[in-house]
């Protein structure tokens, strides 16, 4: 169980950490000077056998918010203390009110010097409190009085830890390891070690981690050499505990790595610096601060510069995580911009300041850290904040896949949640979604919505053959208008999926870029078919590269005014293809065209096709190669930047 204290400054914090540690925390000299703390103390004890608790005591005086702020981001308990002779003070209440954004779970109110008031004024104290306390989260919580000079009192506190500790639930511990750095320091022998809260996954001695510091863009990669707990030697540490990483690793340079920086699995998702959020107001402060405005975003133990905008009017409606039982104020949706990216994940909790004025604004939850540049306020957007919200993760999936028009970004999804692989894999199991691999990243679809679209896909294709019983079939462009399909990245994952999937169970066929029902014969008029029929024969034993027209239609002796008409209609028809302006090829050589794009590609980490390449492994001369790859960008099968041509959706779209 990880322990912080809270109350305005000299109210016996720090005493009190010592009475029932044995650890002075006030280290620095300036603390010591000043008899007050400045910066986070950190103690553990054992209160129980076994029972170890952490302790972070943090500093009372207003001007030190910031360094509080740092260390409770992430805690079982807080010890708020509040001196029996003041009462509550200033900081007794803006710590009360971070602690209850923050959704900090319990809280113990220790009445401290009760040594130095009489039995009436401790009364009167403990009426303050619960005035203070009334109406939010905390109302019940208990208040236990204590003298630390004589210890009176501390058994009571040090028993209702105890049974804290032991009612505690373990966190779930899920997603890619986060830890918010506290500090860093050399210890001799043993080299760079990190210590901080762990916000989310597991860390184990091996792992490589990412550290993230403004000043690194990629991170740095550090391998895990050993790692302690609460003191103690531990060959992992999960979310939910405090704990100190002895790092390895080249890039580790001596004073790199400090508060506010990151330690995170190698997988989990980049730095952000926009966060959708839940914010809530605190009262009395007047109107909320407009966009210009430069507050301090609080999250983990960083502290970044920010603005924030409401997104629309809009609140998160019933279905949405009320975490957020604080005093009553102003509350809603809202889009944070940052200084500098932040590793945060759904669900963290934050607070924001307005640091000139030193006074604590507001505060909430994220939503979703990955939110788009533009249309944050859109309805679809606000359905997809919404689903998110949800705090069950298979609910939560299901309200953004149906959100989605087409089919839901499951890639966005994982990332916003701080999902790994295998987590997001069960979710896709469990709702029985259809994942199709697009450029995009994973598309995901209910199946009824996946089944829908693959018998609109045969119908669309029974039409076409119904109403165009001389053409091949229809190609993509046309497949995805007949079905009412954009051509959006999406769009184009399904169709292509759902034809691969048609493909394989036997229900289509695909001819060159076209598709049919299997058996679909063409009606031709007799002389058209014996025509082709000699076209055929000409083209098929020159593989991919045929006879210009000039030369097929000496082949086969006729006129050329008289073959291109013919050629045009088979065109139109899809039984021939024209590649290039005097070259058409038979539908399956175009198939085989494309094949030799994809397997070029499939080479490539990258997905590029190289002309040279392409030249190269089809033998069909510079000038062909040219055609073909300005064929295969209009055919929607590459994509040419001005300098080279990809494959478009990458190599996922080797589906079809
Ligand atoms: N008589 C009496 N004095 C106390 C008690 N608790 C703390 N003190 C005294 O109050 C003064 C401040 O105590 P600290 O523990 O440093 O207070 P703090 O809350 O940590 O102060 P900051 O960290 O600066 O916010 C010290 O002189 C303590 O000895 C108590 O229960 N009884
Ligand atoms: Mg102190």
């Amino acid at each position: 169980m990880i322990v912080a204290t809270a109350g305005h400054v000299d109210h016996g914090k720090t005493s009190l950490v010592r009475a029932l540690t044995g650890v002075d925390t006030d280290r620095l000299p300036e603390e010591q000077a000043r008899g007050m703390t400045i910066d986070l103390g950190f103690a553990h004890a054992a209160l129980a056998p076994g029972l170890a608790v952490g302790f972070i005591d943090v500093p009372g005086h207003e001007r030190f918010v910031r360094n509080m702020l740092a260390g409770v981001a992430a805690i079982d308990l807080a010890l708020l203390v509040v001196a029996a002779d003041d009462g509550p003070m200033p900081q007794t209440r803006e710590h009360l009110a971070i602690l209850q954004l923050l959704a900090v779970p319990r809280l113990l109110v220790v009445l401290s010097k009760a040594d130095r008031v009489d039995a009436a004024r401790l009364a009167q104290a403990g009426e303050e409190l619960h005035m203070l306390l009334a109406g939010g989260p905390f109302a019940a919580a208990t208040v236990l009085p204590v003298a630390t000079p004589t210890g009176s009192g501390l058994p009571a506190v040090r028993q209702h830890l105890v049974a804290a500790a032991q009612a505690l639930q373990a966190r779930p511990v899920a997603g890619h390891f986060r830890l918010a750095v506290d500090r860093s320091f050399l210890v001799a022998g043993a080299g760079r070690v990190v210590t901080g809260a762990v916000l989310s996954g597991r860390v184990a001695v091996g792992d490589m981690l990412r550290l993230q510091t403004p000043q690194m863009q990629q991170g740095a990669s550090l391998r895990v050499r050993g790692l302690q707990v609460q003191g103690l030697q531990a060959d992992a540490a999960q979310a939910g505990q405090r704990c100190a990483l002895n790092l390895a690793g080249a890039e580790l340079k001596r004073g790199e790595a400090g508060r506010g920086d990151w330690l995170l699995a190698e997988a989990a998702p980049p730095l952000t610096d926009r966060l959708d959020v839940q914010l809530q107001w605190l009262p009395g402060n007047g109107q909320p601060p407009g966009p210009r405005a430069m507050l301090q975003l609080h999250l983990g133990a960083a502290a970044v510069p920010a603005r924030v905008s409401a997104l629309g009017d809009a609140a998160l409606g019933d279905a949405a995580l009320d975490r957020s039982a604080t005093a009553p104020g102003r509350a809603g949706l809202a889009r944070l911009r940052l200084a500098r990216p932040v590793a945060a994940a759904w669900g963290d909790r934050f607070i924001l300041r307005d640091a000139a004025a030193n006074r604590t604004l507001a505060g909430g939850w994220v939503v979703d850290p990955f939110g788009p540049e533009r249309g944050s306020s859109q309805p679809l957007r606000l359905a997809q904040l919404a689903a998110l919200a949800r705090p069950d993760p298979a609910q939560a999936l299901a309200a953004w896949v149906d959100a989605a028009p087409l089919a839901a970004d499951l890639g966005h999804f994982a990332a916003a949640r701080n999902l790994r692989d295998d987590e997001a894999a069960v979710l896709h199991k469990d709702l029985a979604l259809q994942v199709i691999a697009s450029a995009a990243g994973p598309l995901g679809l209910r199946a009824d919505a996946w089944a829908g679209w693959q018998q609109r896909l045969l119908q669309a294709v029974d039409a076409w053959h119904a109403a165009q019983p001389d053409s091949v079939g229809p190609d993509d462009a046309a497949l995805r208008q007949a079905l009412g399909l954009g051509g959006t990245v999406a769009a184009q994952a399904v169709l292509r999926a759902a034809i691969a999937t048609a493909v394989a169970g036997g229900a289509l066929q695909r001819l060159g870029l076209r598709c049919c029902r299997p058996g679909h014969q063409p009606v031709l008029a007799a002389a058209d078919a014996a025509l082709l029929a000699q076209c055929g024969a000409l083209l098929q034993p020159a593989g991919l590269r045929p006879p210009i027209v000039g030369d097929l239609a000496s082949a086969l002796g006729l006129p050329l005014p008289e073959l291109l008409p013919f050629l045009g209609r088979m065109g139109a028809r899809g039984l021939l293809v024209q590649v290039a302006p005097n070259r058409w090829f038979l539908p399956e050589t175009v198939a085989d065209l494309a094949a030799a794009a994809r397997a070029l590609a499939a080479a490539h980490a990258d997905g590029a096709v190289d002309a040279a390449a392409y030249r190269d492994r089809t033998g069909i001369g510079r000038n062909l190669t040219v055609q073909v790859l300005e064929f295969l960008d209009r055919a929607g099968i590459t994509r040419f930047d001005g300098k080279r041509h990809w494959l478009r959706g990458g190599l996922l779209s080797a589906c079809d």
